[in-house]
């Protein structure tokens, strides 16, 4: 007799994320007992006629295979999970399944409702919920297609989440230690985006993330602490010159700014005016999101708020070839140039999409001239998806994935995209969308998987903090076992 954790219902609905777009949520209700199949994951004969079974009692009754002992202890558990959603989606990701007509200006996700509520519901009634790959494996066959777009990553995502959630629930265990094991207690440093730009923000600020780590920091704790108090000092600097304090995306600050220099000049500021050292006690990170940037037609990246910050107003009266000659343009090779000279002038650590999501070459050059200095991340690049860093782990390119869940589609292919970086030597940053909602589980797969970098946010907007206090809670949880380290070698970031 071992424990499972059978799937007796899935349920989901529409609700908003923090953009006030429609997103997907759903339930699994499982109920936990013994079972007389013989292991926690049942398979072969077995699972055949469990799911036969449950194709003859699909009437919402309780969905107990027939002939099994099972449930013996009968308790019943719901675990729920929210999809979040991306601004600069990158080309690569997993389909997300909206209405495209009507309601909510074509965002809505009835239909992806829908699939969880009919098809992907059907499929798993009965299953084991402790069986994580095997549901996974379901969720992907049950789309059949290479990007989900049939029965949308959203939804899949959503149910993939939530059976993990009452799995943990069922076995009254914490998710990180569910998912993680024994093994999982590494906090991560935040990666926390104070200064918002790109398509996060309607300003003149071009790169679309200005992040700061707190390397030095003893726990997960005070970094978040050192964190917050340089996010307080660079508001009342912003103040002082008479700039916007109004938040982006992501709870950053999105003044009107000039070029990259200018705001990475405000971040050194407010972190030396909160009392710490730029460099050994706070990195600088970036996420230039350049596939934003990048023009296909001329190959070059355009910089439209450098633009409109060098000509003001003037640049209205210009003609359109005068103003074609006044953009800010940039190639690949001055794309690279400029984070030279910005590493050089500034304590950052990590860049992440610095170019373009297709630009192979060009990435191998930037990861030549400086994977040994920094970390290179690849988002839009890797899309969490291990047929994309495979190829950029044979190329050479980057040397760290970015993992967002939801452009994959299940928690078993992210957890796969997590493992073939570690594997090979890249490291992994848990990532948040900018479009977000109060669930917390990115918190509790940063600490599963020891990845030692989340990229969640400002400390500002409850869909980002309530990342932060969910780490905050385990690393209380973990006194005495957790561990929070500089995830990089000395060298690097200066
Ligand atoms: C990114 C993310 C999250 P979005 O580019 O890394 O910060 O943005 O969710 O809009 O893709
Ligand atoms: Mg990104």
């Amino acid at each position: 007799m071992s424990v499972t954790v059978r799937i007796m219902d899935v349920h989901a609905r529409e609700i908003l994320d923090s953009r006030g777009n429609p997103t997907v949520e759903a339930e699994v209700t499982v109920i936990a007992g013994e079972d007389a199949f013989g292991g926690p994951c049942i398979n072969g004969r077995n699972m055949e006629a469990a799911a036969g079974n449950h194709k003859e009692r699909a009437d919402g009754g309780c969905p107990a295979p027939v002939g099994a002992p099972y449930p013996l202890s009968g308790k019943i558990y719901t675990g729920r999970a929210s999809v979040p959603s991306g601004a600069s989606t990158g080309r690569f990701e997993a389909v997300e399944l909206r209405d495209k007509e009507g309601r909510y200006q074509g965002k809505g996700v009835q239909k992806a409702v829908r699939n969880v509520n009919t098809v992907l519901r059907e499929a798993l009634l009965g299953r084991n919920a402790l069986c994580q790959e095997e549901i996974d494996d379901i969720l992907i066959k049950t789309d059949g297609t290479d990007n989900k777009e049939k029965m949308g990553a959203n939804a899949t995502l959503s149910v993939s989440m939530a059976t993990a959630r009452a799995a943990a629930e069922a076995l009254h265990m914490p998710l990180y230690r569910y998912l993680g094991g024994i093994s999982a207690k590494k906090m991560p440093v935040p990666m926390m985006n104070i200064l918002n730009g790109g398509k996060h923000a309607d300003n003149t600020v071009d790169f679309q993330e200005f992040m700061i780590m707190p390397v030095s920091a003893e726990s997960f704790a005070e970094g978040l602490r050192i964190c917050a108090e340089v996010y307080q000092k660079l508001k009342q600097l912003l103040v002082k010159d008479g700039l916007s304090t109004g938040v982006g995306d992501e709870g950053g600050f999105a003044p009107s700014l000039k070029n990259p220099e200018e705001v990475l000049d405000y971040i050194v500021k407010a972190v030396l005016a909160a009392g710490y050292k730029p460099g050994s006690d706070i990195k600088i990170a970036l996420d230039v999101a350049a596939s934003e940037l990048y023009q296909e037609d001329s190959g070059m990246y355009y910089f439209p708020g450098e633009t409109k910050a060098l000509h003001g107003s003037r640049r209205d009266a210009l003609s359109a070839a005068d103003t074609k000659e006044a953009s800010v343009l940039r190639s690949t090779d001055e794309m690279i140039a400029l984070y030279e000279e910005l590493c050089r002038k500034y304590p950052i650590v990590s860049i992440e999409d610095g170019l373009n999501e297709d630009d192979w070459d060009g990435w191998k050059k930037l990861t030549k001239r400086l994977g040994d200095k920094i970390q290179l991340v690849g988002d839009d690049l890797f899309v969490t998806n291990t047929g994309r860093l495979s190829a950029g782990i044979r190329l050479q390119t980057a040397n760290a994935v970015l993992v967002k869940v939801n452009q994959i589609g299940t928690l078993s292919e992210a957890f796969a995209a997590i493992e073939m970086a570690h594997k090979n030597g890249y490291r992994a940053v848990i990532s948040h969308r900018s479009g977000e909602t109060e669930d917390t589980i990115i918190a509790d797969i940063a600490v599963a998987v020891n990845a030692g970098q989340i990229k969640t946010g400002a400390p500002c907007r409850t869909d980002r903090v309530s990342k932060y206090n969910q780490l905050l809670r385990i690393e209380e949880e973990l006194e005495g076992v957790s561990v929070y380290e500089n995830p990089f070698p000395e060298k690097y970031g200066g």
